[in-house]
């Protein structure tokens, strides 16, 4: 025995005083360093490969094997690494321990998504975003796996694969590609009218958010939390980014897919590596367990949102997200996130759907990441290894020791123990259950419309005109005039007046009878209208110049706009540099030909007469101009910067006449020269914080 440990000791100093390759050499996947890894090894210069070439094998093989399935639903997706703060000892509502202490800081890390497309598909398509995030807590971690809609489309998990079949490309073409405007998804919609509500969700501007970091994140399901008393309520989660809820337009939305199918996932990329770091409030709403029935709605109908006028939410704590991934694959793609993992002090509920996801996380793992070891890939650990009989299977990585792998057990002096719940083991909440076998839903969830219309009544005039908007492209997309009629028909029920644009637009008859949205619940909260406008940090705003620019006029707006936090690019010609009126130099960030005004969230045009006259030659400055109009984007112009503006399509809007006076004109702010510059930058700025000028609305619309 002596002898053996002897012998072990001996090769731990051995292995100590190697010389092994450094992290610079390069080696095989057995630490063999290579001398030559250009060429194969082969008979001759011109004579056949060898098949001994144990490092061409090698190389090639892992190449063929790198590829794992893509998520069956939120394939495309983007994440980030952050912490959680908690504001407030919550004990008395939830025994979770990173949500007992305030100021406690707990790790995370969160994947954003759309549900439908492939992985390789547009950030930017119509769709819900998933919002899903790992607690790391020291009770082990807990998963929010939300999505930035508070509801879903159907009631019960049974029709998940169905849902996801309607959506996803259709199987005899495979088109089209993250996209719900196809017969097959409205031929769901129209046999299962539970959608109903989700649909008029998805058909506002919610589904096209702005960023990842201008969005909200909702639980959707109910769950519960426990104190140590053992005390339940229901719950749900809502993140609140601490920027605002805001969105794309769709006509941005749908060019944005071929201009830059990565703009969510670079906007995410870049705040984080200029450490504007995203930033989401996080907040409970909660329903004690005998007000169960209090409400219109059943609490356990996912497709039923609980208006925050009804369920006031309550602040309490604060997530940021500050550093990137390393890799991509390992962490993004690899990360695996289950409605199961909860920690003690949270809870289901009966919840229909939720119940069936509770299922299918684990499962999908099983196939996508290949055995039942995923949770030992870094990305998925807990803080504290797991101790458990669970062994072997493909990609274990643990190495248990001991020859107990079974409990109870006296070998191994009975380890690993069960930890009773007053000493932090998981203690489920003792729901008493009782009831027939019935595959059948409880009565309030057979309202389909109630919300829908609530929701329909609920949004300002303009977001009204962008549903009827999307209804008209989405159902206009769909071949069958017998779908599209029932679509119209099953939306009379939601409101009439909605219906009749429906089939307006869509080439079908108007309903003669239907609801009136009007009667519905109004709750503000649904709309987007109230968010945060107040702020342009890490808004990204273009300045067109070229040489003879004013230097004066693009370095006091260029310095006003970073001092509130924008990213100013500089966009011209050419890279390089382009040299001001005066003589001064200024770097450009972006040519003219890689920019598009669809990746800015507004533009300036500083004066100078030859950089002006220069930007109208090529036609595309004009462009970036009408279209940003077209968008609703806020645009300034000063000096003869403001030419440009009058020679573009722009014609709905009145621009700065001969004298120093600023015009500000349904965000398009303009003036030709010595006037007071802070006003100026004051006004653009705040035009820039509205978000988008939908005054232009009824305007007529220019090219663009
Ligand atoms: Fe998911 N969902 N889902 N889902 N879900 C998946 O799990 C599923 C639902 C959500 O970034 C899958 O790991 C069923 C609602 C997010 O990795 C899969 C049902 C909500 C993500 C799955 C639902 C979500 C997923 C596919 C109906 C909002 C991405 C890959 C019962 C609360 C997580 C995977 C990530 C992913 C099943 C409905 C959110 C197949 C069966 C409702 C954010 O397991």
């Amino acid at each position: 025995m002596n002898k053996k440990k002897d012998k072990n000791k001996k090769l731990e100093d051995l292995e100590k005083n190697q010389e092994y390759p450094d992290d610079k050499d390069l080696t095989t996947d057995q630490a063999v360093k290579i001398s030559h890894t250009d060429d194969s090894l082969k008979a001759g210069v011109r004579g056949p490969t060898l098949l001994e070439d144990f490092h061409l094998r090698e190389k090639i093989t892992h190449f063929d094997h790198e590829r794992i399935p893509e998520r069956i639903v939120h394939a495309r997706g983007a994440g980030a690494h952050g912490y959680f703060e908690c504001y407030q000892d919550m004990s008395e509502y939830t025994r979770a321990k990173f949500l007992n202490e305030k100021g406690k800081i707990t790790p995370v890390f969160v994947r954003f998504s759309t549900v439908a497309g492939f992985r390789g598909s547009p950030d930017t398509a119509r769709d819900v975003r998933g919002f899903a995030t790992k607690f790391y807590t020291e009770d082990g971690n807990y998963d929010l796996v939300g999505n930035n809609i508070p509801i879903f489309f159907i009631q019960d998990a049974i029709k998940f694969p169905d849902l996801i079949h309607s959506v996803k490309p259709e199987p005899n073409n495979e088109i089209p590609q993250a996209s719900s405007a196809h017969d097959t998804f409205y031929d769901f919609v129209v046999s299962a009218p539970e959608t109903s509500h989700m649909i008029m969700w998805v058909l506002s501007d919610r589904a096209i958010p702005r960023s990842y970091r201008m969005m909200e994140g909702f639980s959707v399901n109910t769950f519960r939390f426990l104190n140590s008393q053992g005390k339940a309520r229901f719950i749900k989660f809502i993140w609140k980014p601490l920027l605002g809820v805001h969105s794309l337009v769709w006509d941005e939305s749908y060019k944005l897919a071929g201009i830059d199918p990565d703009f969510h996932r670079r906007d995410l990329y870049e705040a984080i590596e200029n450490s504007d770091y995203p930033e989401y409030e996080l907040y409970v709403q909660m329903i004690e367990e005998e007000d169960e029935h209090s409400f219109d709605f059943d609490i356990l109908d996912p497709t039923k949102h609980w208006p925050e006028e009804l369920v006031k939410p309550v602040k309490i704590g604060k997530l940021v997200l500050n550093r990137n991934p390393d890799n991509f694959f390992a962490e993004v793609e690899q990360v695996a996130f289950c409605p199961g993992n909860v920690v003690p002090g949270i809870d289901f509920s009966n919840d229909p759907l939720l119940q069936g996801r509770l299922f299918s996380y684990i499962d999908t793992q099983l196939i996508r990441l290949g055995g039942p070891n995923f949770h030992e890939i870094p990305i998925n650990r807990p803080l504290t290894p797991p101790h458990n009989n669970q062994r072997d299977g493909y990609h274990r990585m643990t190495i248990n020791t001991g020859k107990t792998s079974y409990s109870p057990n006296t070998l191994g002096g009975g380890d690993p123990k069960p930890v009773p719940g007053e000493e932090g083991g998981y203690v489920h909440y003792a729901e008493k259950v009782e009831g027939r076998k019935i595959r059948d839903r409880s009565q309030k969830f057979k309202d389909h419309f109630s919300q829908a219309s609530s929701f329909y009544n609920s949004m300002s005039t303009v977001e009204k005109e962008h549903i009827i908007q999307a209804f008209h492209f989405e159902v206009g997309k769909v071949e069958s005039e017998d779908v599209r009629q029932m679509m119209v028909d099953q939306f009379a029920q939601v409101d009439l007046d909605l219906a009749r644009e429906i089939a307006d637009g869509v080439g079908v008859k108007p309903p003669s009878s239907g609801a009136d949205s009007s009667k519905a619940d109004k709750f503000l909260s649904f709309s987007m209208e109230k968010t945060v406008h107040d702020t342009i940090k890490t808004r990204k705003i273009a300045v067109l110049a070229l040489d003879g620019f004013n230097y004066q006029e693009l370095s006091v707006m260029k310095d006003a706009l970073e001092d509130a936090g924008a990213v100013v690019e500089v966009v011209s010609q050419y890279l390089g540099v382009i040299k001001a009126e005066t003589g001064e130099e200024i770097k450009v960030d972006r040519n003219l030909i890689s920019s598009s005004s669809l990746i800015y969230d507004a533009v300036y045009v500083p004066g100078g007469k030859a950089s002006a006259e220069g930007l109208k030659k090529g036609g595309k400055a004009l462009y970036i101009l009408n279209e940003s109009y077209k968008h609703f984007k806020a645009i300034a112009a000063s000096g003869e910067g403001v030419d440009l503006l009058r020679d573009s399509n722009i014609t709905g809007v009145s621009c700065a006449g001969f004298t120093s006076e600023i015009v500000a004109d349904k965000g398009v702010i303009t003036t030709l020269n010595n006037v007071d510059w802070d006003d100026f930058t004051r006004s653009f700025i705040e035009a820039v914080a509205s978000h988008r000028h939908f005054d232009r609305e009824t305007e007529e619309q220019v090219p663009g």
